[in-house]
């Protein structure tokens, strides 16, 4: 070898040593080896070599080309080992350490007594029936024997909203569950054993009442209805919402336009505790009747042929009685922390009570 090649490969061989990562490597290979490397210029000046020079120096400079690149390849594998230490080391995971917390939903409590109102009145034989929060004011009013001049229909009671249903009457927010069943006797022939849950809406705002609430009715039409498959039926409920089997309940006779004769329903508590079914306080918890005439006969029902009862409850005002709360705002703020505590597991479904 020639002194210069000499040169050129001590040179390069320390650069080699030198470069301490790949892109070093990289760097150093280009320089030599690359389009204008040195040892490339020196290859294509072979072409101006007199013949009898050219063969000498041309396999001086292939040995040499190939000596670098084995040198360069050796010195790329050992940077790559030593990057992908390197990189092992920094990606270090502790697998015996736990996971961070999975994020867990809670069902609202509303929703939660929802569930529990449908797999109790479920198991008695009722189904769901649900429908429009715009209503016509005859769905809503006039089919439940509420007459024209009645204070419920009044505007400060009744969200009215503008322009008119298909029956060019009056459009609002519902205000109560009503309608699902006047439109269920429409459209279906009895026997019928119906619970109606939903979001209703009155103009009223303050710390126990909210604007938008949510009820459910219930209803049963059948042949031969008395007074005492209400009874049995509402005490049956009532202990098994609230999970005391031998809860008082009492009858209050009432007035509603819609049922006749009409009660409101009492449960018994302790005033001053709060506790439920203990002490000697009546707390009124629902309403309820037989079925009006007049309801029958708007909906196309004879009332001789056909008997029923019907009643309705406020589903915040249970809840907040079921689980010690005070106060109806938060159900409607959203507060996260209220809601974990409030809130219930989606993998625990609600148990349903003795007796059942
Ligand atoms: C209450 C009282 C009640 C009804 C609702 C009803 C429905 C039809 C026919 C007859 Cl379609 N009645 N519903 C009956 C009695 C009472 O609700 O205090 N609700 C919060």
């Amino acid at each position: 070898m020639t002194d210069d090649l000499a040169a050129l490969a001590a040179a390069t061989e320390a650069e080699i040593a030198a470069a301490a990562d790949l892109r070093a490597l990289d760097a150093v290979r280009v320089a030599a080896l690359g389009r204008s490397g040195s040892l490339t210029r020196l290859l294509k000046e072979l072409g101006t070599l007199p013949p009898e020079q050219r063969r000498e120096r041309g396999a001086a400079l292939n040995a040499l080309k190939q000596r670098l690149e084995a040198a360069l390849e050796a010195r790329r594998a050992v940077l790559e080992e030593a990057a992908l230490a390197a990189r092992l080391a920094a990606e270090r995971q502790d697998m015996s350490l736990p996971p961070p917390p999975a994020p867990v939903g809670a069902i609202h409590p509303i929703n939660r007594t929802m569930e529990e109102l449908t797999a109790i009145f479920g198991a008695m034989g009722f189904r769901v029936v649900e429908g429009p929060d715009i209503e016509g004011d005859w769905f809503n009013f006039g089919a439940l024997n509420i007459p024209e001049h009645h204070p419920a229909r009044q505007e400060q009671d009744t969200f009215y909203l503008p322009g008119q249903g298909p029956d060019g009457r009056p459009l609002l927010l519902r205000t109560q569950t009503s309608p699902l069943q006047i439109r269920t006797m429409l459209r279906e022939a009895p026997p019928l054993r119906i619970i109606a849950p939903g979001r209703t809406y009155r103009a009223d705002h303050d710390a126990t009442h909210s604007p938008m609430f949510h009820q459910v009715e219930g209803l049963v039409i059948d042949r031969g209805i008395t007074l005492g498959h209400l009874k049995g039926c509402l005490i049956d409920f009532l202990r098994a919402f609230f999970g005391i089997a031998d809860l008082p309940v009492r009858f209050r006779a009432s007035h509603f336009p819609f049922t006749e004769p009409s009660m409101e329903v009492d449960i018994g508590w302790n005033r001053q505790t709060g506790q439920l079914g203990a002490g000697e306080d009546w707390l009124e918890i629902l309403g309820s009747g037989m079925v009006h005439p007049r309801v029958f006969a708007n909906c196309g029902l004879d009332p001789r042929e056909w008997q029923g009862f019907a009643f309705g409850m406020g589903i915040e005002r249970i809840t907040m009685l079921k689980h010690g709360m005070t106060d109806l705002r938060p159900f409607f703020e959203g507060d996260l922390r209220w809601l974990r505590h409030y809130g219930s597991s989606p993998f625990a479904p609600a148990a349903l009570h003795e007796g059942l």
